[in-house]
């Protein structure tokens, strides 16, 4: 039986042995060719989608939280706090209610999805909206951790790294190598960092023999890594990277530059164009941070930056039903109201079947 990324790769872990492990059976998580994508792309490349938004609490932070909360416990913590555009609060609630302790999460007020706010709430964390942003909430979890004793399970605690490094494990023991490249979305740059991290020590311990090339993709009003500095206002519409101060700077640009990667941006439209391809031609729902993985792998794909026959993956971080709202908003599918009459059902039928 699977039973989580801890009992998997125990030994690349830093967790002592006898160590109480908290654990949902996060990771495992299929990775799903592209092929209908890949083949309209027209260059002969192999497209993989890694869907993280199947762990456990519908997102990779899951990889991350095991780990931390684990660790959390085994050192005594009895409370945990975090700051989060969502994702990381739903994790952290949930494995924090599964170890019997306490959990505090801060978030933007009205900027996080409607599913990931009723996660937290329902795992029974404190929720503490506040008017600011993610970049305000974590300057507020540094300082309020420094006078408390409460254990931060933001991506600045390493075992979240470390846990989240695992999906490099699993992406190379499918493929029996590293893909040629590894897109995915950048908000707070942990994720990229720990992807880093989980191919280096593969190539280390000789499991694999050359590393992917790193690609990070932001959002065109919060991409810091695109502009080389700060954005003090970020914006988009996927507010799970709605970062604009990312803690883990120095991380990302060692694993850009080692890798000899790249970052880019896409605009919301764009974000949500691509939300709506991998759900129609892939039947893939991923919420619209996760997509501009794919929006970057299929422009790269099309520009040769990533050149003809590559295998590529796209980390996709998070589940499309975080946040209905945003999908039924943007969708055109035909929505038909009509009276419970077999008449009116056909011809809906027939009209759509021209
Ligand atoms: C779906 O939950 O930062 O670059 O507080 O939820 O490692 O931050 C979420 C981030 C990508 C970016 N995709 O990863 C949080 C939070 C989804 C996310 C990211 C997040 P990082």
């Amino acid at each position: 039986m699977y039973t989580g990324i801890i009992d998997r790769y125990r030994d690349y872990l830093p967790l002592r042995r006898q160590a109480r492990v908290i654990s949902l059976h996060e990771g495992n998580t299929p990775l799903i060719r592209l092929d209908t994508i890949a083949a309209q792309l027209n260059r002969g490349v192999e497209l993989y989608a890694k869907f993280e938004g199947l762990n456990p609490t519908g997102s990779f932070k899951d990889r991350g939280m095991t780990v931390a909360i684990t660790h959390a416990l085994d050192e005594g913590s009895r409370a945990v706090i975090c700051a989060s555009t969502g994702n990381t609060s739903a994790s952290a609630a949930a494995y924090a209610a599964r170890a019997g302790i306490r959990c505090f999460v801060i978030i933007p007020e009205g900027k996080i999805a409607l599913g990931k706010l009723a996660q937290a709430m329902m795992h029974g964390a404190v929720v503490i909206q506040i008017a600011g942003n993610f970049d305000d909430g974590m300057r507020l979890v540094k300082e309020v951790a420094e006078q408390t004793s409460l254990t931060i399970v933001n991506s600045i605690n390493p075992f979240r790294l470390q846990g989240q490094k695992t999906v490099s494990f699993e992406i190379s023991d499918a493929l029996g190598r590293a893909p040629d490249y590894h897109c995915l979305p950048v908000g707070n740059a942990g994720n990229i960092s720990a992807h880093w991290m989980g191919y280096s020590e593969y190539l280390q311990k000789g499991v694999i023999d050359a590393p992917p090339v790193m690609c990070g993709y932001q959002a065109a009003g919060a991409a810091p890594f695109v502009l080389g500095h700060k954005v003090d206002q970020p914006e988009t519409i996927a507010t799970a990277i709605r970062i604009g101060n990312p803690q883990s700077w120095d991380k990302a640009w060692d694993a850009q530059k080692r890798s000899e990667g790249w970052f880019d941006k896409f605009s919301d439209e764009e974000i949500l164009q691509t939300q709506g391809l991998l759900a129609q031609r892939a039947g893939i729902f991923c919420e619209p941070a996760s997509a501009v993985a794919l929006a970057g792998a299929m422009r790269d794909i099309t520009t040769a930056k990533i050149p003809a026959g590559s295998c590529v993956v796209c980390t996709l971080t998070g589940h499309g039903l975080k946040d209905p709202d945003i999908a039924i908003k943007q969708s055109r599918a035909p929505m038909i109201k009509i009276n419970a009459e077999l008449n009116a059902v056909k011809k809906a039928i027939l009209d759509h079947l021209a």
